[in-house]
């Protein structure tokens, strides 16, 4: 996969018990391979699977039982969607499997620092690259959200993480960076990032994935942690898409297809 769309929307596939919004819900792989097929339909151009929660304090799973949560989910969704698949793990293993069965791209919450092995992997099936931004994992990033400059920090995080994936022969213009919002950030930071996405892009030197969707900072910052976040990610893929993300991750793909065609619209005529 060397060509990334403009614009795209990746629909997130959850193979897990425990993930915060969907956990549980598509487990089952034939209820993943179902749920993907819908994302597609509602207009996702990439589908992201995942075996493994990253929801802060959520319990690390071995590479076997990642694995058989979404290798079969990775094989029926690259031969029958018609979109390409990103796998969504921190493992090399996982990664290189996942890669075999037919996904075109491995989306690394950890950027490629926790399996010294992930960037040769990515490189050797000249598959595309999210690098995302966090710190710690999931059980730790929470204590690890402190930064001066929450921009230029996260931003040359980003730059190194995209220059170690270009030395292990992963192809430039297949990279994606990811500023991790809500990863070892709180809501101030995720706003900042966010009110900052073309800075983060120009810094990081790749184009950017976003990836908001039913974070628990959208409640945070309006003030009231019970409203739809379905809703408020709305306004977030807009945002991201208007200040120059190349893609955005959503659970609900019709709603956002239908806010970004009109962001679209709207751009035309003007
Ligand atoms: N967020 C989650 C999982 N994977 N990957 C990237 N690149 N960016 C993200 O923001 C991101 C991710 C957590 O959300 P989920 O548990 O609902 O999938």
């Amino acid at each position: 996969m060397s060509e990334l769309p403009r614009r795209a929307l990746m629909g997130v596939v959850n193979v897990t018990p425990d993930s915060f919004s969907d956990g549980g819900r598509y487990l089952d792989a034939a209820a993943a391979i179902a749920h993907g097929h819908a994302l597609a339909a509602a207009g996702a151009a990439i589908l992201d699977i995942g075996g493994e929660s990253t929801r802060p304090g959520a319990e690390p799973v071995r590479a076997d039982e990642e694995l058989r949560r979404v290798l079969s989910v990775v094989r029926a969704l690259a031969v029958e969607s018609g979109v390409p698949v990103s796998i969504d793990t921190t493992k090399a293993a996982v990664a290189d499997a996942a890669l075999e069965a037919g996904a075109a791209m491995v989306n690394d919450v950890s950027g490629g620092l926790r399996d010294a092995e992930m960037l040769s992997v990515v490189g050797r099936a000249d598959a595309a690259f999210v690098a995302m931004h966090m710190r710690g994992t999931p059980q730790t990033m929470q204590r690890e959200a402190h930064y001066d400059d929450v921009v230029r920090e996260v931003s040359d995080a980003l730059r190194d993480r995209v220059s170690r994936a270009i030395v292990a022969g992963v192809d430039p213009r297949a990279i994606l960076a990811d500023p991790g919002i809500g990863f070892a950030k709180d809501a101030e930071h995720s706003l900042a990032l966010l009110r900052a996405l073309p800075d983060v892009a120009a810094r990081a030197g790749v184009p950017l994935l976003v990836g908001t969707s039913r974070k628990s900072f959208l409640g945070r910052v309006l003030g009231d942690t019970a409203i739809d976040r379905d809703d408020a990610t709305l306004a977030t893929s807009v945002w991201s898409f208007a200040h120059g993300a190349a893609v955005v991750r959503v659970h609900d793909v019709a709603a956002s297809r239908r806010a970004v065609d009109l962001l679209d619209v709207m751009e035309r005529a003007a």
